[in-house]
């Protein structure tokens, strides 16, 4: 608003206009339609007719899902999330000038964005800071942080996408000027290899000379400590975990019974990542009754519900090479049990 203009407006009126401001600094794009929703019917329907059985990970984030997820992220066990917001809290300056100053944060999978706020700060400390782009499946959390993050950021610009990352990244704006386009948490160990294959080659396809790419990766380590990291001790990764049931339940009609399945987590190691699974406790049988599908699980048999892969940098640098990027920047905690890597075009 322009000092001219709020020296005309007082009391109730300013309070309408700062609603208004708010209103025009944040846009949110939803593409979650009857087409998605179509998607999931079919998704799942092929992942339990598939042997051995599985689910999308994508599925867990309802708003229970969401936030039983911010409740993991403060377990004692999980640490992925603090030696990543370590790394931020140190380096965020560092990678916003290795990133050449950008005026973009297009953050994929941005859930709550709370470490988001150290690269924003830097951006904003080296005055770059003109818009930031989440991109999530959750409807609610990305109003929620954005509303949040205009009211932290005077000035910023948010433009968020609701949306699936796998299908819907050429969606993401073009705003000039150098983006950094960030996926942290560890979210892409949650793709397959084939699906992170076609993924980073999108996301290359996507950058623009002077484009920088951010990506957060967990690494390799003793599998004790992977192990208890997805089984936690309070039980939240278990409720986190048959939250995906509950999904189903509710948006397909499904009748899966909760107590029917206990959570696991292993580590394979030939595989280089963790398993995250329902194992059955009995014979039983289970309707999914919006797509009209009956099926069977037997005693002990497991639905996969995720996969979280480990990565070293030598794979990582293969990553990148395979879709045509290059590793240009390489941060890791004091333990080194995790890394953010910056990736830009070959020159
Ligand atoms: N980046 C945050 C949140 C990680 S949790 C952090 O580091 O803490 C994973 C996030 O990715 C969730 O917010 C979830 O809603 C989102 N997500 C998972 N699969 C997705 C998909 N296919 N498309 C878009 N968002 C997805
Ligand atoms: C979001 N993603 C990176 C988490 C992970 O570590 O793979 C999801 C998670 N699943 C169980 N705990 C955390």
């Amino acid at each position: 608003m322009s000092a001219e203009l709020s020296s005309e407006i007082s009391g109730d009126d300013e309070r309408e206009w700062a609603k208004r401001e708010r209103y025009e600094v944040i846009a949110i794009d939803v593409h979650l339609d009857a087409a998605a929703s179509a998607t999931m019917a079919r998704d799942v329907r092929r992942g339990l007719m598939t042997i051995p059985k599985e689910v999308s990970p994508k599925y867990f984030y309802d708003e229970r899902g969401s936030r039983l997820f911010e409740r993991i992220t403060e377990l004692e066990e999980y640490y992925p999330t603090r030696a990543e917001r370590q790394i931020l809290s140190e380096r965020s300056a560092e990678i916003v000038a290795a990133a050449g100053a950008p005026t973009t944060l297009v953050e994929l999978g941005s859930g709550s964005a709370a470490k988001t706020r150290h690269l924003l700060s830097a951006m904003g400390e080296a005055g770059c800071l003109e818009t930031y782009v989440p991109v999530d499946i959750s409807e609610e959390i990305t109003q929620a942080t954005a509303a949040r993050l205009v009211d932290e950021y005077p000035g910023l610009v948010v433009r968020g996408l609701v949306c699936d990352f796998e299908q819907h990244l050429e969606r993401i704006p073009d705003t000039g000027d150098g983006r950094l386009i960030a996926f942290l948490g560890g979210t892409i160990g949650n793709l397959y290899p084939y699906q992170r294959r076609s993924f980073m080659c999108r996301i290359a396809a996507l950058m623009f000379p002077g484009d920088h790419f951010l990506l957060g990766t967990d690494l390799i380590k003793d599998a004790s400590r992977l192990e208890a990291a997805y089984d936690d001790a309070h039980g939240v990764t278990a409720e986190f975990n048959k939250n995906v049931l509950e999904v189903l339940n509710r948006e397909l009609g499904a009748d899966f019974d909760l107590d029917a399945f206990e959570h696991v987590a292993r580590y394979d190691e030939d595989a280089e990542r963790m398993d995250i699974l329902l194992r059955s406790l009995a014979d039983q049988h289970v309707r999914v009754e919006r797509i009209d599908l009956d099926v069977e699980f037997a005693a002990g048999e497991e639905l996969r519900t995720e996969i979280s892969t480990k990565f070293t940098r030598e794979r990582l640098e293969e990553v990148y090479a395979h879709a045509g990027l290059q590793l240009c920047g390489w941060f890791t905690d004091a333990a080194g049990d995790y890394a953010l890597s910056l990736a830009c075009r070959p020159k």
